[in-house]
């Protein structure tokens, strides 16, 4: 029904953090291709289901980025499953995912489920910080896990996170031209149109995040980039 490779701009939202009912409301009416609901700390099946149902009121695709068993529900159009490829633990490249598929294995719909190839860089990130991944990477590390992705695994999607901080281009376009097959997101710092043109440059699918909870129009601005960028 939805066709994830046609999306280029993706606003996440934290299930953990607050949103008034008129900030929402511009959100999911705004040009965004989808809602993803998805965050690290206190992501809870309470706060998924409330957030779920209010945002179910917009016309929109919406999507849970899992990050644990517990806040996993029915009533989403897709699941985006991350494997943190520069995790140095394995609970966060296949073991949540293991134990998951041994409890819920045979009832899901493995059409709505999209794995996404995590490459974790901003250092300081909560998300960096939970899963001990390995942060400190060279073009070279870069590039390894571009052909992993694309070439190896063939993952539909490779997902550059820079969460609370905004990355060297230069390094998102590196990565980009490796990739033949695999849909680049890029998400992390994305504050206005200018950085968010600068990024879907490069990017097949930009996320932004933090700006909506601390500066609402200026998020919304990020959409226009669905007008330059087709
Ligand atoms: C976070 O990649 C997203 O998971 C977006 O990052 O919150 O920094 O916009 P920001």
């Amino acid at each position: 029904m939805y066709d994830i490779t046609k999306w280029r701009h993706i606003f996440k939202l934290d299930p953990a953090k607050a949103i008034s009912d008129e900030d929402l409301e511009a959100i999911c009416m705004s040009a965004t291709d989808a809602i993803m609901i998805g965050g690290t700390d206190n992501v809870t099946e309470d706060n998924v289901i409330h957030l779920m149902s209010r945002v179910r009121r917009y016309p929109l695709p919406l999507v849970l980025e899992i990050s644990n068993v517990e806040s996993v529900m029915p009533g989403f159009d897709f699941y985006f499953v991350p494997t943190v490829l520069n995790s140095t633990d394995v609970t966060y490249h296949n073991g949540i995912l293991h134990q998951a598929l041994k409890q819920y294995g045979h009832v899901i719909d493995y059409d709505e489920v999209v794995f996404e190839g995590y490459v974790v860089l901003n250092k300081d990130s909560k998300v960096a910080k939970k899963t001990s991944a390995a942060t400190d990477l060279t073009v070279e590390d870069l590039e390894a896990y571009a052909h992993m992705v694309n070439n190896m695994y063939k993952l539909p999607v490779m997902y550059l996170e820079n969460s609370g901080a905004y990355y060297d281009v230069n390094l998102v376009k590196y990565v980009s031209d490796l990739l033949t097959t695999s849909q680049l997101f890029y998400g992390g710092g994305i504050t206005n149109l200018e950085e968010a043109s600068e990024m879907a440059e490069h990017a097949d699918t930009i996320i932004v995040g933090d700006i909506i909870y601390n500066d609402v129009k200026k998020a919304l601005k990020t959409v226009k980039v669905k007008e330059s960028h087709k």
